[in-house]
């Protein structure tokens, strides 16, 4: 068994360091040129992850997208898939999302019947993950895709208990997302009851669109975090989010 994505997302919450993935949406990607210049910027800045996806991907450039970051550098790709369409076999790992957060059983083990098979074949390596969607104000496209109610913003206690459930499942990791291009980011109660409630690797993601809020999402306790949409919008935010990183790993070095 796979074990090398894995166990890149432990290390954070075993040595408590951060790490920091950047989400391409295929649907944004103008280019080859937008694409290499984030791909750039993300070996310059050491990012760890990339993860591509998203709940809705309307154009046909998803695998060569992925193709693409493989054949510029050695970050690991971790896919992000809206449904069991996009499995591109040439990423490292894939996050085989159960949307706990909500009732609808397709997302929680029917697509997973469909792709189980496709993925046992493949050489990806998955990443069974908890995924719960929380409503940080605007419907996002996530939450009308999946046709469920995220977990509402101040039901913090709703959250770690969906998280726990997840664990005990055995899940191996939990991505509380408030959803790409949210109002704003999920609380820092939230975020910290969560982490206190589970030993899995905490992602968290959504909204997370300038320096200050992703200061505040790593100080709530987020282990990974994933910045999409605001590296759209101002691709130096990438910079900025590396270095915040990298300024908390570093305390825990010396
Ligand atoms: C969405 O968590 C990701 O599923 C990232 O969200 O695009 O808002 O950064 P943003």
């Amino acid at each position: 068994m796979k074990e090398k994505i894995h166990n890149a997302f432990l290390n954070t919450r075993t040595n408590g360091t951060k790490a920091f993935a950047v989400l391409i949406d295929p649907d944004k990607v103008v280019d080859d040129a937008y694409c290499l210049r984030i791909i750039n910027m993300s070996i310059e800045n050491k990012i760890d992850f990339f993860f591509v996806g998203g709940s809705l991907i309307t154009g046909d450039n998803f695998s060569q997208i992925v193709r693409l970051i493989k054949q510029e550098c050695h970050i690991p790709v971790v896919l992000f898939p809206g449904s069991n369409m996009y499995i591109e076999p040439t990423a490292d790992a894939i996050l085989f999302l159960s949307l706990i957060s909500g009732r609808n059983p397709d997302l929680l083990i029917g697509q997973h019947v469909v792709a189980a098979p496709v993925l046992k074949r493949s050489n990806l390596e998955v990443l069974s993950t908890g995924y719960i969607l929380v409503n940080a104000g605007n419907q996002t496209t996530v939450s009308y895709m999946s046709n469920t109610t995220p977990i509402p913003y101040d039901k913090s206690s709703v959250a770690a208990c969906t998280a726990i459930a997840g664990e005990m499942l055995g899940l191996k990791l939990i991505y509380l997302d408030a959803g790409s291009g949210a109002e704003q980011p999920i609380s820092s109660r939230m975020i910290s009851m969560v982490r206190k409630s589970v030993d899995v690797p905490l992602i968290v993601g959504g909204g997370i669109d300038n320096r200050h809020k992703a200061a505040r999402v790593l100080e709530a306790g987020a282990d990974v975090i994933v910045v999409g949409n605001g590296i759209e919008k101002n691709p130096e935010l990438l910079i900025e989010v590396a270095e915040l990183t990298e300024s908390y790993n570093q305390k825990l070095r010396v």
